[in-house]
C-alpha cells in the first residue's frame, strides 16, 4: 500500500541536483570482420536477404501505385501504400532477435516490420510449428493458394505464405492476414508475433503498454516492442503510454512475483520527417530523439540513438536493449536513426526534401552499403547477390500475379453474404475466464469486509417493515456493479482494473472499495492521470487475451481517451478479421452538480461508433447484471454510471437484487411501470424523472404512462417499444444527455419508421438543454424535469385538460432555438 511510502518532508525538501547520464549515440563501430564471431556465414546472408525482400515488396507496391504496373503485371491498388524503402536495415535489425512470444506493434508505415519479423518467426520456427499455423489460419485457405504447385521446403513456403497474406491484405483479399479488413496501415498477423499496426499515428503508443501489462501480469513470455515513427514522439498516446510504463510502482510496489520494470521497448524509427515537416530542426525540440528518454525515469529509458542504417547496429542495440528487459529494468527507448528514400506515399512530390539530401542517403542506401561489405569481408560475392535479387524478384511477381487474381484471391462476398462485415463488429462470446488458472487473490471473497457487509443489506428499498430503507442498510447500485465485478475477480484469473485512484481511495465514488482488500497490486491500480492510456492500455491488454475494466472518472473525461475509444476500442475486433478478441469494459461516470466540464451525459457520442456495446443502468438490479453480461463477453462495452443513482437501491424488481450470478443481455429494454396511455422511454438516471413525471399524469391528468428504461442504447431491441406504442400510440423520449444530437434522436427516428402507424403524434424528444451544464443550484433549467415532460407531452402529443404549461416546448421555441443553436 502507499502508504508504507513515508513521504518525509526531511528528504524531499533537501537542495540537490538531478544529473543525467549520458545517451550513447551511434556508438557501435564493429565491421563484419568483428561480428564474424556472432553471426554465421548463414546468418550474415539472410539478414541481406530479408532486407531484398522488403525492399523488393516495397518497390513492386510503388510500382503497382505510379504505374500501375510491376514486370508487366498490371494493376490498380485504389488503396493506400505507405513504403520503407530506405528503412529494410531498420526493419530487420529490430526483429532479427525477437522470438514469436515477442510482439511488435507499429504504426502506418509496417509493411516492413511485418515481413521482418514475420522472417524472423519463420527462421526460429520449426518446420512442424509453422505447418501448424499455416493449415489452422482461416482453415487454412491462405496457405492453399501458396501450396498449389510450390516446389520447396516448409521454410520456403512460408515465405511464400508470409508475403501472398501480406499482399492479400493491402489488396484487400478475403485470403489475407486480416480478411482484407485491415489493409495496408492495419495488416498484421498474430501467430507470428506482429501485432494491429496503427493508421493513427502514435496510437500504438499506449495499446503496446497493455501488451506489456498483459506479459507481465499473467507471467507470459516475451517483450513487446512499440514501432513508432519520430514525428509521433508529438502524439499525446506516446507520452502517456510511456508515462504508464514507468510507473515506480512496478518496481516498487507490486509484489515479487511480479515486480519490475515493464517489459517494452519504444522504437521510434526516426527517418527524420513526418509527411512533409523535418523533426530534428523543425518539428520537434529534441534535436536528437534519444534525448526524450532522458526526463522520464531515473533509468532515463536506457535510452539511445543507433544507426538504422547498418543492420548489426541495430541487432546490436536490440540485443542489449532485450537483456536490460530481461532483467525486470525496463522500459526502454530506441531512436533507429532511418531515411525514407521512397515518399510518404507514391503520390509525394517529395518537395520539402532536396535531391542532394536523397541523393546523399541514396549513397549510403543500407542494402548496397552492406552488400558491399560482405563481399569485402568475403561472405559472398556478388554473383551470389544478384541471385538473391533475382530469386526474390521472381517471388514477388509470383505472388503478385496469385494475389490479383480474383478467382483465386476473391474479396469477402459482400453480395453473397452481406452481414459478412456485420457479423465481424463483435465477437458476441460467453467466456468465464479468459485463461484457466487460479486467480491470484489475496483473501478468500467470503472475508472480504465490504463482501461481509453487504450480506447485512437490505436488496429491495422498501423493508420487511413496508418502510423505505435507511441508506446505510440499502444494497445500492454501486453495490451491485461490485459485485459483478469482485465475482469475476475470483472466476478470471487475468481480470485487471486500472484507473485514477482505483486502489486505497476505493475507486472514484467508492465502487472499487473493498477490492483493495482482495486484490494484488498486479490486479488493481492506480494510473496516472493518462485517460487515453487507461483506455488505450486495456485496449492492448484485452488484444492479447486478457479481461479488463478500465476507469473513467467523469464522462467529461472520455474526450481525452477520444482516439482510443473512437478508433480503437471499437475497430479491432473487425479490422482483423476477427482474429482478436476485446474483452474490455470501460466504466464510465457520469456527474452531476460540478459544472460544465463534470456533468455532461456524453452516451450519444459512444453510442454513434460502430463496434461498441454501450449500456446505462439505472437500477441495482440492472446494474449488477448488465456488468456480468459485460464481463462474461468478449466485446468492447461502455458502461455508463450515473452519479446521481450510486446510492439508490432496487425499486422494480420486487425480490430485490439477487444475491447469486445473473445476466441481463445487452440490447433489451425494460418496462419499469407499466401504462397504456402514453410511453415515456427514458436513458439512465432520467428513470426517475418519468417516474414523478408519470406521478403527476395519473394524478392530475388520470393518464397511466409506461416506461421503458432502455438499459442499452446499442445494440437495442425496438421490440418492446414498438409493442408498447401500438396499445399507447404516443411516445416521449427523454436523457439527460444534451437535446441536439442526441441518440434520443435516432430511436425516435427508428420508432418513428417502425411504428408510424401506431403513432397519434410524432415521438417528442425532452433532453437536457443545448448549453454549459451549469451550477448545480441552475441545474433545474438544464436537466429535464417532470414539469417538462408533462409540458413536452401537452404541447406536442396531446392537449392536458386545464394544464398551465411553464416551459416553452412550441414549434416557434423549438425554431428560435436550433437558429440560434442552443
Ligand atoms: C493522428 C494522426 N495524425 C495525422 C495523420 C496523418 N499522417 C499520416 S503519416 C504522418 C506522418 C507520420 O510521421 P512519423 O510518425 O515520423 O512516421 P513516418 O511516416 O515517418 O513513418 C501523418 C501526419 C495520421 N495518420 N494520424
Ligand atoms: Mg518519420
Amino acid at each position: 500500500m502507499p502508504k508504507v511510502q513515508f513521504i518525509d518532508p526531511k528528504e524531499v525538501r533537501k537542495p540537490g541536483f538531478i544529473a543525467f547520464e549520458k545517451i550513447p549515440v551511434n556508438q557501435y563501430s564493429k565491421t563484419i570482420e568483428d561480428e564474424k564471431k556472432k553471426f554465421t556465414h548463414d546468418d550474415f546472408i539472410r539478414i541481406y536477404h530479408d532486407m531484398v525482400i522488403i525492399r523488393e515488396f516495397e518497390t513492386m507496391l510503388n510500382q503497382i501505385k505510379i504505374a500501375g504496373d510491376y514486370k508487366g503485371i498490371a494493376y490498380n491498388h485504389p488503396g493506400p501504400a505507405h513504403l520503407g524503402i530506405g528503412q529494410e536495415a531498420a526493419f530487420v535489425g529490430m526483429a532479427y532477435n525477437l522470438t514469436v512470444d515477442d510482439f511488435i506493434f507499429g504504426s502506418h508505415r509496417s509493411h516492413g516490420e511485418i515481413l521482418a519479423k514475420g522472417l524472423s518467426a519463420i527462421h526460429q520456427l520449426s518446420e512442424d510449428q509453422l505447418m501448424k499455423i499455416m493449415t489452422s489460419f482461416f482453415g487454412g485457405s491462405t496457405l492453399k493458394v501458396v501450396e498449389k504447385e510450390f516446389k520447396g521446403g516448409t521454410k520456403a513456403l512460408a515465405i511464400n505464405f508470409l508475403i501472398y497474406g501480406t499482399l492479400a491484405e493491402i489488396f484487400a483479399r478475403e485470403n489475407g492476414f486480416n480478411k482484407g479488413l485491415g489493409g495496408s496501415m492495419h495488416a498484421f498477423f498474430t501467430p507470428f508475433g506482429v501485432y494491429p499496426n496503427n493508421a493513427i499515428v502514435g496510437g500504438s503508443g499506449d495499446i503496446a503498454v497493455g501488451g506489456a501489462l498483459y506479459k507481465k501480469i499473467n507471467n507470459k513470455k516475451g517483450i513487446i516492442v512499440a514501432n513508432i515513427g519520430d514525428a509521433s514522439s508529438g502524439c499525446g498516446p506516446v507520452w502517456e503510454g510511456m508515462m504508464f510504463a514507468s510507473m515506480d510502482q512496478y518496481k516498487k510496489l507490486w509484489d515479487e512475483g511480479h515486480k519490475g520494470g515493464l517489459p517494452i521497448i519504444f522504437n521510434f524509427f526516426n527517418n527524420q520527417y513526418g509527411m512533409g515537416g523535418q523533426t530534428s530542426g523543425e518539428t520537434m525540440g529534441y534535436e536528437i530523439l534519444a534525448r526524450i528518454g532522458a526526463g522520464v525515469n531515473p533509468d532515463m529509458m536506457h535510452s539511445e540513438r543507433v544507426d538504422g542504417y547498418n543492420p548489426l547496429a541495430v541487432i546490436d542495440a536490440f540485443q542489449r536493449k532485450k537483456k536490460i528487459i530481461e532483467e525486470k529494468k525496463g522500459p526502454v527507448l530506441l531512436d533507429t536513426l532511418t531515411y525514407r528514400i521512397s515518399g510518404h506515399s507514391p503520390s509525394d512530390a517529395s518537395s520539402y526534401r532536396s535531391k542532394e539530401e536523397i541523393d546523399a542517403w541514396l549513397l549510403c542506401d543500407s542494402i548496397n552499403t552492406f552488400g558491399d561489405d560482405l563481399i569485402k569481408a568475403r561472405v559472398a560475392n556478388k554473383a551470389q547477390l544478384d541471385q538473391i535479387k533475382e530469386e526474390v524478384t521472381g517471388l514477388m511477381m509470383k505472388t503478385l500475379k496469385l494475389t490479383i487474381d480474383d478467382t483465386i484471391s476473391p474479396r469477402l462476398d459482400l453480395i453473397k453474404d452481406p452481414d459478412a462485415i456485420g457479423k465481424m463488429m463483435f465477437s458476441n462470446q460467453s467466456v468465464e475466464k479468459m485463461e484457466d488458472r487460479k486467480p491470484d487473490v489475496l483473501i478468500p471473497m467470503e472475508e472480504n469486509p465490504r463482501v461481509k457487509s453487504l450480506k447485512t443489506k437490505e436488496r429491495y428499498y422498501i423493508g420487511k417493515d413496508g418502510k423505505p430503507v435507511s441508506k446505510t442498510k440499502l444494497f445500492q447500485l454501486r453495490d451491485g456493479i461490485f459485485e459483478a465485478i469482485i465475482d469475476r475477480f475470483y472466476k478470471d484469473p487475468t481480470l485487471v482494473a486500472w484507473g485514477e485512484e482505483n486502489r486505497d481511495w476505493g475507486g472514484a465514488f467508492a465502487v472499487y472499495r473493498g477490492l483493495t482488500e482482495a486484490l494484488p497490486y498486479h490486479r488493481l491500480f492506480n494510473s496516472p492521470i493518462s485517460e487515453g492510456a487507461i483506455v488505450g492500455t486495456a485496449i492492448g491488454y484485452g488484444m492479447c487475451g486478457g479481461r479488463v475494466i478500465a476507469e473513467i472518472m467523469y464522462c467529461d473525461f472520455l474526450g481525452r481517451s477520444g482516439d482510443e475509444v473512437f478508433n480503437q476500442l471499437p475497430k479491432w475486433q473487425a479490422m482483423s478479421g476477427n482474429v482478436i478478441k476485446m474483452p474490455v469494459v470501460v466504466r464510465v461516470s457520469v456527474g452531476s452538480k460540478y459544472g460544465a466540464q463534470h456533468s455532461q451525459d456524453w452516451s450519444s457520442l459512444v453510442a454513434h461508433i460502430p463496434g461498441l456495446k454501450v449500456c446505462f443502468p439505472a437500477t441495482p438490479y440492472d446494474a449488477k447484471g448488465l456488468m456480468n453480461s459485460a464481463l462474461q463477453g468478449t466485446d468492447p462495452v461502455i458502461f455508463f454510471e450515473s452519479q446521481r443513482i450510486y446510492d439508490i437501491g432496487e425499486m422494480f424488481h420486487e425480490s430485490g437484487v439477487p444475491e447469486g450470478y445473473y445476466e441481463i443481455p445487452f440490447g433489451e429494454p425494460d418496462i419499469k411501470r407499466k401504462g397504456k396511455d402514453i410511453t415515456i422511454l427514458t436513458i439512465g438516471s432520467t428513470l426517475y424523472t418519468a417516474l414523478k413525471a408519470a406521478e403527476i399524469l395519473k394524478q392530475k391528468y388520470n393518464m397511466e404512462a409506461e416506461i421503458i428504461d432502455a438499459r442499452s442504447l446499442s445494440p437495442f431491441n425496438y421490440n418492446l417499444v414498438i409493442e408498447s406504442i401500438k396499445k399507447t400510440g404516443k411516445v416521449l423520449l427523454s436523457s439527460d444527455a444534451c437535446e441536439r444530437g442526441s441518440f434520443l434522436n435516432d430511436i425516435a427516428r427508428n420508432i418513428t419508421e417502425l411504428a408510424f402507424d401506431y403513432l397519434d403524434a410524432p415521438p417528442v424528444v425532452v433532453g437536457s438543454r443545448n448549453w454549459i451544464t451549469p451550477a448545480y443550484e441552475h441545474e433545474e433549467f438544464f436537466f429535464p424535469q417532470p414539469e417538462w415532460l408533462i409540458d413536452a407531452i401537452h404541447e406536442k402529443i396531446i392537449p392536458l385538460k386545464g394544464h398551465t404549461v411553464k416551459n416553452n416546448f412550441t414549434m416557434n421555441e423549438q425554431l428560435r432555438r436550433n437558429k440560434l443553436g442552443i
